[in-house]
């Protein structure tokens, strides 16, 4: 257990790390008084029995080792979640920008939704660790996905582990159509979001002409 302990440690560290970071995004966000595209962030480092059943599905030995460590590059993950579609494009993109993380591989689910109905755009990425033994490099899965993509992801997620991955047909298509609905709630709220600020720049622009001719008459009558 001690060896499991000291093998994940620099995982806990990332994960840790990375949260304050990634919430750090929002709260620069905040300041600023725009928009954030980051709505909240969690984290966790794989607990040991995931990472067992992994291990039995990839064929590989479970022990702390380096050929563990490159099969398995979500032992830490972290997740954000966004309000809207494009608000994951804009976080993807600022992840890119970064010197602290090195970008290893992008899965884009969003474009290419997986089978079971699941949409989210992973990232694995490289992570520099700070230890007493000096630096160590980890690999670290960045999951990003609107609150519609989470809601759907957690509930597929406990009923796949209530089944036991045995999940009956019916149920495996009611969740695809749940998805589906989760695809539209995520158009329409973008949607709306556009609509309400069109009617935002309209209004203002008809407020400033009206109040130009307004102090253009006053002008007049004097
Ligand atoms: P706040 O003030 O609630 O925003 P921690 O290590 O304590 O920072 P922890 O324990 O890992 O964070 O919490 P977890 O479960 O990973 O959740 C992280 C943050 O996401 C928590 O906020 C939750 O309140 C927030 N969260 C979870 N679900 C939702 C949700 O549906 N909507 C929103 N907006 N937030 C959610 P914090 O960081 O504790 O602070
Ligand atoms: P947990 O509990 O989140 O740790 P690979 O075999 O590595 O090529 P893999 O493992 O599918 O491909 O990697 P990928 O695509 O990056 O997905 C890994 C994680 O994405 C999963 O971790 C889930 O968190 C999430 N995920 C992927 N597909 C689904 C899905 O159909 N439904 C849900 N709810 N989540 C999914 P773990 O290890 O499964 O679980």
């Amino acid at each position: 257990m001690r060896q499991w302990n000291q093998f994940l440690a620099p995982y806990k560290q990332a994960v840790d790390e990375l949260k304050v970071k990634l919430k750090g995004l929002r709260a620069q966000y905040e300041l600023e008084d725009v928009h954030t595209p980051v709505e909240f962030v969690t984290g966790r480092v794989k607990p040991l029995a995931s990472i067992y059943d992994r291990t039995l599905e990839k064929g590989i030995p479970f022990e702390p080792s380096a050929e563990l460590a490159a099969e398995l590059p979500d032992i830490a993950g972290v997740r954000i979640m966004c309000q809207f579609v494009d608000d994951i494009e804009k976080v993807v993109e600022t992840l890119r920008e970064r010197k602290d993380l090195e970008i290893v591989e992008d899965r884009d689910y969003i474009s290419n939704k997986k089978p079971s109905g699941y949409r989210s755009y992973h990232m694995i990425i490289n992570y520099p660790v700070q230890t007493i033994h000096g630096e160590i490099s980890i690999l670290a899965e960045i999951q990003i996905r609107t609150l519609a993509m989470n809601f759907w992801a957690s509930i597929e997620h406990s009923l796949n582990y209530k089944y036991e991955g045995e999940m009956p047909d019916e149920i495996r298509h009611r969740l695809e159509r749940a998805a589906e609905a989760a695809f539209q709630l995520d158009e329409e709220m973008s949607q709306i979001r556009d609509e309400i600020r069109d009617a935002q720049q309209y209004f203002s622009a008809f407020k400033e002409t009206a109040t130009r001719s307004y102090e253009k008459k006053k002008r007049k009558k004097r």
